[in-house]
């Protein structure tokens, strides 16, 4: 339930639990049913430091993290914060998902460069769909 209202979190729209079945599967992990989205909204310049996500009851479910707006470089780490990172770009429409093995990778995003998104103006939106319990 929502702490400040007391009601029942909404359930989440079919459409994103289709889309993250699907992709999941296609990456390999069947049968993943979310119950959480973590909605994240950056402006140009916000960035997102190195972090496990691990606020999961179960690290064999995997997350899928859809892209929208600005484009961004996302880090991608080892399993100690000090190994060294990849870049990756995610654009407008892009669709990771993340488990198996590289579920408790270290990970980050860069400082969002200034733009405007045709369809989403001067914002990134991140959108992680998780099983959360
Ligand atoms: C972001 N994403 O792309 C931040 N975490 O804005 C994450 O921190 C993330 O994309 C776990 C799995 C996939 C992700
Ligand atoms: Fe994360």
């Amino acid at each position: 339930t929502d702490p400040v209202s007391g009601q029942p979190w909404p359930a989440l729209p079919q459409v994103l639990l289709e889309l993250a079945g699907r992709a999941a599967a296609t990456a390999g992990f069947e049968g993943f049913v979310p119950d959480a989205c973590l909605v994240n909204h950056y402006l140009p310049g916000t960035r997102l430091s190195l972090h496990q996500d691990r606020d999961e009851q179960d690290f064999g479910q995997p997350i899928v993290s859809i892209s929208l707006g600005l484009p961004a470089v996302f880090l991608l780490g080892g399993l100690q914060r000090s190994d060294r990172t990849q870049r990756i770009p995610l654009n407008h429409g892009d669709v990771l998902v993340w488990g198996g093995e590289d579920r408790l990778r270290f990970h980050g995003v860069l400082p969002i460069k200034p733009g405007v998104h045709p369809r989403m103006g001067e914002r990134r939106i991140n959108l992680t769909l998780r099983k959360a319990g």
